[in-house]
This record gives C-alpha cells, sequence and structure tokens, in this order.
C-alpha cells in the first residue's frame, strides 16, 4: 500500500520529542490572565535571555507601532486591562489587530511592551504580585526544560494571545514581506555524517539561503511538512506561505541521519541537529529531529519537525 501522510506521520516512531512542551502549554492555558501575565514576566526575566528584535520581519514592526503608542500613552490600570485582555482572548479591537499579526510582529510587539515595563512606561507587573499554587507548579516545570523548550512555551503563549473571530491562526494575517534570498555565491553547504540524499542536502542548503521557493519545489505538490506539535500542513502553496512567516533567519545545522529505502521504493531518512532562531541567534540551540519520507523520485512527500525530549536523543537513529 503507498503511503499516506496520515501513515508517513509514524515513521521513525521511536523518536522522543519534548512532551514536556505541550503538556506545559496546556497547564499554562488553564491559569488566569493575571497569573499567565506574571508567570510569563517572571520565567522571562529569570531566563535571563536577550533577544535581538532585529530578527526578520523587524522592519514592518511599523504594523504595530500604532497600538504600542496607543498602549504607551494609556494611564497604567487601562495598560494592565488590555494585556490581560490579551491573555483572556476576549473580542475588543485591539485584540483583534493584535490577531492580524504575523508570529514575528506578535513577538516584536510583546518585546517592546516587555522593554517598557522594565523601564516604568508600561504598567509592570506588581512587584508583591503572589503567583497561585498552581502558576507556581508551571514556572517550576518551566525553570527545568532546557533553553529550546523554553523558548517553544514562551512563543505559543504570544501567539495565541488576541481575539480570532474563527479558529486560532485562521484571522486573515497581514503578510510579512518577503524576504530575498542569499546570493547563489554566498550560500553555505551542510553535510550530514551519514547521508548524502541531494533532496536532503538541498532541502536545508536552500532553508538556509532563505529561498523558500526551491525548498518548495523539492515536495509532491500534495506533500505535506509538519512543524513540532502541530498537524501536517499539505500543499506547495501552504508550506511556501509557513515557510515565508516562520522561517526567515533560521539556521539549520543537521549534524547526522541514516537513511533507508521503504515500501514501495520510499525512502525514509532521520536526520538530527540543531536549529537556531534570529531571536535569540547563538544563545540557544533547539535540538531538531527532521523525518522525511521521500518518493521514488526523491520528492518529498512527507517532513516532520520535532524538537526532541533531550540532546541524548539526537543520537537516536533507530529506524523504528
Ligand atoms: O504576557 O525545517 C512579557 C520549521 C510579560 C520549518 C511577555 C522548522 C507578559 C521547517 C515577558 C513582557 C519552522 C518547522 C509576555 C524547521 C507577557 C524546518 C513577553 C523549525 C508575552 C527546522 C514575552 C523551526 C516575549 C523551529 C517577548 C523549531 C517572548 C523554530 C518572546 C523555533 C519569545 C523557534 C520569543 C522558536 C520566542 C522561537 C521571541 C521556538 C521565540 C521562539
Amino acid at each position: 500500500m503507498p503511503f499516506t501522510i496520515e501513515s508517513a506521520q509514524g515513521i521513525f516512531s521511536g523518536t522522543n520529542v519534548a512532551s514536556a512542551v505541550p503538556d506545559t502549554i496546556a497547564k499554562f492555558a488553564q491559569l488566569s490572565a493575571e497569573d499567565q501575565l506574571a508567570l510569563l514576566w517572571f520565567a522571562y526575566t529569570e531566563m535571563g535571555i536577550t533577544i535581538t528584535p532585529a530578527a526578520p520581519g523587524a522592519a514592518s514592526m511599523v504594523i504595530a507601532d500604532g497600538l504600542l503608542a496607543q498602549i504607551k500613552q494609556m494611564p497604567p490600570l487601562a495598560q494592565t486591562q488590555v494585556m490581560c485582555d490579551l491573555a483572556n482572548r476576549i473580542d475588543t479591537p485591539i485584540n483583534r489587530s493584535y490577531a492580524s499579526f504575523s508570529m514575528n510582529i506578535k513577538l516584536g510587539f510583546w518585546y517592546q511592551l516587555g522593554e517598557w515595563m522594565a523601564q516604568g512606561l508600561v504598567a509592570p507587573i506588581p512587584s508583591g504580585y503572589k503567583l497561585s499554587t498552581k502558576a507556581s507548579e508551571v514556572l517550576q516545570t518551566i525553570r527545568q526544560l532546557d533553553g529550546g523548550q523554553q523558548i517553544t512555551v514562551l512563543r505559543n503563549a504570544v501567539v495565541n494571545m488576541g481575539f480570532d473571530p474563527d479558529a486560532p491562526g485562521s484571522y486573515a494575517k497581514v503578510a510579512d514581506p518577503v524576504i530575498p534570498p542569499i546570493d547563489m555565491g554566498s550560500r553555505t553547504q551542510v553535510t550530514i555524517e551519514g547521508v548524502t540524499n541531494p533532496t536532503v542536502l538541498s532541502y536545508i542548503n536552500n532553508m538556509n539561503a532563505f529561498d523558500f521557493e526551491a525548498a518548495v519545489n523539492l515536495f509532491v505538490s500534495k506533500g505535506a511538512l509538519q512543524p513540532p506539535f502541530q498537524k501536517p500542513i499539505v500543499g506547495q502553496e501552504a508550506i511556501l506561505a509557513y515557510m515565508r512567516e516562520e522561517c526567515p533567519g533560521l539556521k539549520m545545522m543537521p549534524e547526522r541521519g541514516i537513511s533507508e529505502v521503504v515500501e514501495n521504493d520510499y525512502t525514509q531518512i532521520k536526520v538530527t541537529g540543531k536549529v537556531q532562531t534570529p531571536w535569540f541567534g547563538a544563545s540557544v540551540g533547539m535540538n531538531i529531529a527532521w523525518r522525511f519520507l521521500l518518493d521514488p523520485q526523491g520528492k518529498i512527500f512527507f517532513v516532520a519537525i520535532d524538537l526532541l525530549a533531550s540532546p541524548q536523543e539526537l543520537l537516536n537513529l533507530i529506524s523504528k
């Protein structure tokens, strides 16, 4: 029987993903808005991380500037209300604008609010704020995650705020500008111990050059890409739109892998390595696996990207 997207999801089923991330996100979602904001503030400041707001898409921060300026001139109580409304995801004009922002603009918006909160220009979390017992437990869990897992939880919290009239993620987005790919002459070429497959190498090299059209052309037209903890995104057009929003500035550093021919002359290839986001650069390396399934012509039928449970998992290249 030929593969389906569903059966393809099961390749390399022994891969251990960071399930602590969705577990933490589910517990976080049950907290009150006040607890959510305070918890994020404590987690964010404790991590002592430096964010680079010059991440790609920073140029389009003008889209959020109006809203930021409006919040900045509000009295402190109103500022706190706006932030609680965002976390409560109720229907307000501000929450609708926020939902229309792309991921990078949402992150940039909160980065700016965080800076202003630290400077006292926007209402800070009251210094004596006491988290509920449940919220303290969630914060404790976050402390124990590795850096890549922590920033995934933070990003998820930011992405899910605001009010989306339909399902989350369905609100008409203000598209990010298309980032030009890196010149042919300046591109890097990766090597992967144990993998010489040209499709996989081209995929990584094109992604590192932000040449998303070339990367998407490596897929079959109905192919699928499954991001960490998400459902597969199906079809070249949808994958391209996703890559343009999520992938500019990502640095992919595959290390090793395994390649095997399976049923119907398909090939399954698992590659493990690190990925850096432009927001944190080299200070946070995420432990990642790519699980590729190529059709007999060498086109990508399916690829899953997994956030791994631990660094030891980088060495897990078992086929089942
Ligand atoms: O509420 O091959 C305050 C794909 C307090 C594509 C705050 C991929 C109050 C294909 C602290 C101010 C993309 C799948 C909030 C590969 C409050 C592919 C602010 C994988 C909210 C490899 C909080 C890519 C702030 C991956 C400012 C895995 C939070 C990429 C900022 C992963 C959080 C990227 C930021 C990740 C988080 C980026 C900037 C996880 C960024 C995370």
